[in-house]
């Protein structure tokens, strides 16, 4: 499979993704996602970035409108690009904060779910997920990692660690 011509590639839609990392207890706060795109997954939480509004703006609004938390002091770690075949060209930048304010609820989109780093549930995540979930939450690698999808199967995959 040829992947995309990255170098002249052009997203279409802004997200977002937020970890919030428990270091102490040594977990991670991941949704169960109730609708929109990857519904019934495992992620974090996040979403399309609004008209005017900043990134890491759409990171910490996004964890509350789902979870009822405030991340505090989030640090940009990484970037995701994804070309689907369907013609969807989606930028998803990456945040990972490690205080908060709010206690975890469940709302109409998402479940939440405290879960160990040592045993991150990837088997019910996006498939990419594994080329840099546990490098950014445990190692604070900083990524940008670049991925043909059709529908929910990975066809390439190119890590880069900066
Ligand atoms: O607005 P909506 O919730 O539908 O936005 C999609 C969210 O899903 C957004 O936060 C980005 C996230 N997302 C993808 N693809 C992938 C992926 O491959 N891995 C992870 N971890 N998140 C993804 O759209």
């Amino acid at each position: 499979m040829t992947p995309p011509d990255w170098q002249n590639w052009k997203p279409g839609v802004l997200a977002t993704l937020m970890f919030i990392v428990d270091e102490a207890a040594g977990r991670v706060l991941l949704i169960r996602k109730k609708r929109g795109l990857g519904a019934g997954k495992i992620n974090g939480p996040g979403g399309k970035i609004d008209p005017g509004e900043t990134s890491e703006h759409c990171a910490v609004r996004e964890t509350q409108e789902e979870l009822g938390v405030t991340a505090l002091d989030p640090v940009k770690h990484g970037e995701l690009w994804f070309q689907f075949v369907d013609g969807l060209a989606l930028h998803v930048d990456v945040y990972r904060a490690t205080r908060w304010e709010g206690e975890p609820t469940e709302t109409p989109e998402a479940i939440p779910l405290w879960t160990s780093l040592k045993e991150l549930p990837f088997e019910e995540m996006w498939a990419d997920d594994r080329f840099w979930l546990g490098e950014v939450l445990i190692d604070q690698k900083n990524f940008t990692g670049r991925f043909l999808f059709d529908d929910d199967t990975m066809l390439t995959h190119e890590m880069e660690w900066h």
